[in-house]
């Protein structure tokens, strides 16, 4: 019998946190339709149990994930001048958007451990997540210009949010390496940690924010992301709503009474 082909995203649980690893080492986890499948179905599975109150997403090996795999035989450039060429923005539409929308709305809080190169959608996949934690020697590419492209799984909204439109023109025009410390520097991640330490803090900080109320931390991400768009009257007036909707929440009167009773509080809300 021929054996059962390896997946291509890896799931394992500690507690209530749920490790996501990317599994195409060889090719630096870049994707392929496949990968696209198995990393969406695994994240659905992730928002649909209510065990689950933090997601961390890695890669297997030295990379991250290199955006699009170039050598899948569905987008590669016909050679020809003038010959019909693949519709590369259907695939953003059936892969790359579901995925990003996907981690922007899961119920949950969603850490990147970037522990390798991050290039191209790889890079803008992670810093979609809510909090991006790299190692040391992880890097930052924004490959599209090399091959003609422009930033997409939402590079072009978060790069000028995330670090202004000088730095975002620049990292995206050039398209070089940004090492994690200068990432770091920028304010493109949150912070970056020792090789060695990767894994460990990123359980820690994956267990902690487990243990919050993490309804109200995914509250608090739609709430930033739409108030990029809107006037500050209207942000205090979207600030009410939330609080309307989360003051009424289990966690709310836990996280108060655990307070006035100086314990430690169990938050249980998704
Ligand atoms: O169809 C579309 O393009 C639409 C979708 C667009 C979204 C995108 O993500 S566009 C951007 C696509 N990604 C890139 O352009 C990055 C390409 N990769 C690189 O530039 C380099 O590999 C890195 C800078 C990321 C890392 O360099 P290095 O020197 O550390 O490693 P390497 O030797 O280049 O790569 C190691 C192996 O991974 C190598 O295979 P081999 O020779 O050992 O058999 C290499 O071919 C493979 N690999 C790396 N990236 C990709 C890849 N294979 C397929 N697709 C890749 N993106």
């Amino acid at each position: 019998m021929p054996e059962a082909a390896e997946a291509l995203v890896l799931v394992s649980d500690a507690a209530s946190v749920r490790t996501l690893t990317l599994n195409r080492p060889q090719a630096l986890n870049s994707f392929t339709t496949g990968m696209h499948t198995e990393l969406l179905a695994a994240l659905e599975a992730a928002a649909a149990d209510a065990g689950v109150r933090c997601v961390v997403i890695t890669g297997a090996g030295r990379g991250f994930c290199a955006g699009q795999d170039l050598s899948d035989p569905a987008v590669a450039p016909n050679p020809e001048p003038g010959g019909k060429q693949p519709d590369i923005g259907d695939l953003i539409e059936r892969c790359y958007i579901p995925l990003a929308l996907r981690i922007r709305s899961m119920p949950v809080p969603v850490i990147a451990a970037v522990n390798g190169v991050a290039a191209g959608a790889g890079a803008n996949f992670a810093l979609g997540c809510d909090i991006v934690l790299a190692a040391r020697s992880a890097s930052f590419i924004q490959a599209f210009s090399k091959i003609g492209l422009v930033p997409d799984c939402g590079g072009t909204w978060l790069l000028p949010r995330l670090v202004g439109r000088a730095q975002a023109l620049a990292l995206a025009m050039l398209g070089d390496k940004l090492p994690a410390e200068e990432a770091q520097r920028i304010g493109l991640i949150w912070r970056c940690v020792d090789d060695a330490s990767l894994a460990v803090e990123a359980a820690a900080l994956a267990a902690r924010l487990a243990d919050m109320p993490v309804k109200a931390l995914a509250q608090t991400r739609l709430a930033l992301d739409a108030g990029g768009g809107i006037d500050y009257a209207a942000a205090l007036a979207a600030e009410a709503r939330l609080q309307s909707t989360m003051g009424a929440s289990n966690d709310y009167r836990e996280g108060v009474a655990a307070f006035m009773a100086k314990r430690k509080p169990a938050f249980r809300d998704r």
